[in-house]
């Protein structure tokens, strides 16, 4: 066996009852967004977390500053390496940055049979910097949302994704049936205000639940991700799409709620 050929002949599942959460997806060195946010979140939830690196900024509370691209080839190799050794219960893929990292993730979910995979389309960063290269956008909705049993776009990602521009919850709910047709099993648009309420749209089948929280003032980094791990976490332990988005959507508001001034810049949810 060489450095780049693994032994899949045994793979460990969860160990001793802890489930496992893998997030594929961008650093965020403040620790708000990203994988690191991500796993914070896994743990949270009390699942074993592990992550894979698709791509490093430079960040900090202010914005972010510079990405590093990380390449297919070395995606593919920690991806190859880790899933060869473990099977997640649940997997959650974030900023990927390219066409060609889409790919990679895919294979490797063909590849390992994996199962729980939440995608959260990241496209600019709270701070506006934008976190995807040209086709990156395609190539989620050609070759990733088909395999996804939930996406997570928030409401700025859904008019980017549609094309459609979203004002009101009908719009939110026309976005959702277009995304739908892209081939996950549930689609989920964020960040939504119906009646001075925060609402989260779910299209699950052929059946739309809209899921009301209180709305919070001011600029916070990180829900997005936040969210979508909480609801792979859930997923991992166990619970349907629906009870594992209000599971996810209740963490969020309490860690907004709790959040915290780590820097000059935005505020951090408290995870
Ligand atoms: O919140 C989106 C996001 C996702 N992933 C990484 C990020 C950000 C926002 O800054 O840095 C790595």
């Amino acid at each position: 066996m060489n450095d780049t050929q693994h032994d899949k002949s045994f793979r460990m599942h969860s160990t001793e009852g802890l489930k496992t959460a893998l997030t594929i997806a961008g650093s965020d060195p403040t620790g708000g967004a990203g994988i690191q946010a991500d796993l914070k979140t896994f743990r949270a939830f009390k699942v074993y977390g592990v992550g894979v690196t698709a791509a490093l900024t430079v960040q900090n509370t202010e914005g972010v500053f510079d990405i590093q691209e990380i390449s297919k080839e070395f995606l593919s190799a920690q991806l190859d390496a880790l899933l060869s050794d473990m099977l997640p219960d649940a997997v959650k893929t974030g900023m990927l940055y390219s066409e060609e990292n889409v790919s990679a993730v895919v294979e490797m979910i063909k590849q390992y049979s994996l199962e729980n995979i939440v995608v959260d389309p990241v496209t600019v960063s709270s701070s506006g910097k934008c976190l995807v290269k040209k086709n990156t956008l395609d190539a989620l909705k050609k070759e990733l949302f088909p395999l996804a049993k939930v996406v997570t776009p928030n409401i700025k990602e859904a008019s980017l994704l549609t094309g459609l521009d979203i004002q009101d919850e009908d719009d939110m709910k026309k976005a959702a049936v277009k995304l739908k047709e892209l081939g996950p099993d549930t689609v989920i648009i964020t960040g939504g205000h119906i009646a001075g309420r925060a609402s989260d749209i779910i299209l699950a089948d052929k059946e739309f639940l809209t899921l009301e929280g209180e709305t919070l003032e001011g600029e916070y980094h990180g829900t997005g991700c936040v969210f979508s791990s909480a609801v792979a976490a859930s997923l991992a332990l166990g619970y349907d799409v629906k009870e594992a988005s209000v599971k996810a959507k209740e963490f969020v508001w309490k860690a907004m709620k709790s959040a915290i001034t780590t820097g000059k810049g935005m505020k951090i949810l408290n995870i």
